[in-house]
């Protein structure tokens, strides 16, 4: 047996010459070295007694070290486990729990609080810094620089990402190899990537659009990219004339709009502008035409499914739609409650099938089963139509989510927190329109009686035990919360009311 997804990078690697990355510190990494130093790190994991199958969960800065110790993982047969660099302890401690990884790799800075945090679940701790340097590093140095890749059939699981939830619990969700090299070879096909393709990635590694989407697709079709540790506008407009794509969430492109030096002139090299992981304002959509010639592509996906619809890259690319099923991707628009399905044209749930499908969510049964039908379709959570010319809509969620620059909180986690404070009766956590954000975290809240707790303490509080990314950009105090007669707080009333507490 091969090793699935790594073999399908390998068969569509270039000379071990080729570029694969270029670094904003200057550095320059080739398709050979990372087959060297991923050799490395993977003889390290083993080593580190890694079996097939252990997690091996990651909160490092972005770094191409990083990118490289998740391929090492890949040939060791370990299930890598990237974690949000914002997340805090409290929150970390949870995923060890519930992942038990049988590594940690974590940033030199936070060694000694999270090692402490691994040990209680019996993970041993090594370091892996943004300049690539750490004892993990260390110890790969002095390993030989080829590997037998472990065996890993389609099946074997290849990854968790954690997502939010409704009830406020993350859940871990299993990708498995195929489920990644599927979905990567689909992008690749359908954007066109080749070997001549250099993406500019400026997106964090720690989440599907930067991990998967960006770098798989660069390593299913033996490309290269210019790899920024950090998103910054005006860097960007300077990398476009040396590159073919972009990748981004839509603040990116808002952000990119601000800047002076954006025009056809300096677009002209480039092929496609992807969008994705949040809505696209159809009006940020037209400026970008205006402004370079080019409509952006925009697509949809989630942890649980990647990719599942893209506009089409030859034909027209509609503002305000996701586009159409991607190859092999199943998709319906479904009765939310009955599952049964809806004429075209109808809004509903958007339920999805297909190899990108994930495989469950890591030991929650119940809750897997909850959110598949019984023919095996995901219930995506977002509410969307199909148009006349089969182009997907995405008009609501049916799940209580705020998507925030591209990163998803559940507002559940923050009424929990706040909640709980001393001084806090109840709390309503909405999202709301935000020019740069898309939608800012807004926290409405009712305090307790003779309490006179401010949005700073409470902000304060919370601070301590969620990444700062969740946190609320306003704290309102009302009085009351809206109810209905069945004592359901209406978010929508809400949601109405301070709908232009951002751009007023
Ligand atoms: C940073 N902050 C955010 C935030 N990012 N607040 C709300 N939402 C966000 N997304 C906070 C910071 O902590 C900081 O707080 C303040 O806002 C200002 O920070 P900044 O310097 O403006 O932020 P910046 O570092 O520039 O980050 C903005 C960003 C980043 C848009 C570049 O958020 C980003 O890279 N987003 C991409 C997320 C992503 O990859 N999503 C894909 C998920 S996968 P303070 O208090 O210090 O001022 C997925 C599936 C799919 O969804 O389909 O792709
Ligand atoms: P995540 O759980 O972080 O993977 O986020 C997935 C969610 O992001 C989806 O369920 C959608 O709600 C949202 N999403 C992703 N891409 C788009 C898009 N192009 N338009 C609207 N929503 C999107």
């Amino acid at each position: 047996m091969s090793n699935h997804l790594f073999d399908a990078f390998r068969s569509r690697m270039p000379a071990p010459g080729r570029l694969l990355m270029e670094i904003d510190d200057g550095r320059s990494l080739s398709y050979g070295y990372m087959l060297e130093r991923s050799a490395q790190l993977a003889h390290a994991l083993l080593q580190l007694d890694v079996e097939p199958g252990d997690r091996v969960a990651v909160q490092v800065e972005k770094s191409p070290e990083a990118v490289l110790l998740y391929l090492a993982c890949l040939r060791a047969g370990a299930v890598f486990l990237p974690l949000n660099t914002a997340y805090t302890l409290t929150e970390l401690e949870y995923f060890f729990s519930d992942a038990e990884p049988r590594l940690v790799v974590c940033d030199p800075a936070r060694a000694s609080d999270i090692a402490a945090l691994a040990e209680k679940t019996g993970a041993a701790t090594l370091t892996l810094g943004r300049d690539g340097q750490g004892t993990l590093t260390d110890q790969a140095s002095r390993l030989p620089m080829d590997f037998h890749d472990v065996a890993r059939g389609p099946d074997d699981l290849a990854a968790i990402l954690y997502t939010s939830g409704t009830t406020g619990r993350s859940k871990g969700a299993m990708l498995s190899h195929e489920n990644l090299a599927s979905n990567a070879r689909v992008l690749v096909e359908h954007w066109r990537f080749t070997g001549e393709d250099v993406l500019i990635h400026a997106l964090p590694i720690f989440h599907t659009h930067g991990l998967f989407v960006a770098t798989n697709v660069i390593l299913m079709s033996g490309a290269s990219m210019l790899f920024e540790q950090k998103f910054d506008p005006a860097r960007i407009i300077s990398l476009l004339p040396r590159a073919t794509v972009l990748m981004g969430v839509p603040t990116f492109y808002v952000r990119l709009l601000q800047q002076d030096g954006l025009d056809r002139e300096a677009a002209k090299n480039i092929r496609v502008f992807i969008s994705g992981s949040a809505p696209l304002l159809a009006e940020t959509h037209r400026a970008w035409r205006e402004r370079t010639g080019h409509a952006i592509l925009e697509r949809y996906g989630m942890t649980e499914t990647n990719m599942n619809t893209s506009n089409p890259y030859q034909g027209e690319r509609r503002a305000g739609t996701v586009g159409f099923p991607l190859p092999g991707v199943t998709l319906r628009i479904a009765d939310p409650d009955s599952g049964a399905a809806l004429a075209q044209g109808e809004v509903g749930m958007i339920e999805v099938k297909g190899p990108n499908v994930f495989g469950g969510y890591w030991r929650m049964p119940e809750k897997t089963k909850a959110e598949f039908r019984a023919d095996g379709f995901f219930i995506t959570g977002d509410l969307g139509l199909i148009d006349a010319d089969g182009y997907v809509h995405i008009v609501g969620r049916g799940k209580d989510l705020v998507i925030s620059g591209g990163y998803n909180i559940y507002p559940k986690e923050l009424e929990s927190e706040i909640d709980a404070l001393d001084g806090v009766s109840e709390s309503a956590v909405i999202g709301v329109a935000h020019p740069d954000f898309g939608e800012g975290v807004t926290a409405v809240v009712v305090r307790a009686p003779a309490s006179r707790i401010t949005g700073a303490e409470i902000l304060g509080a919370i601070g301590e035990r969620v990444a700062k990314y969740k946190l609320p950009k306003r704290v309102i105090f009302v009085d009351e919360l809206p109810r209905n007669t069945m004592g359901k707080v209406q978010k929508n009333l809400l949601r109405e009311t301070y709908k232009d507490l951002y751009t007023a």
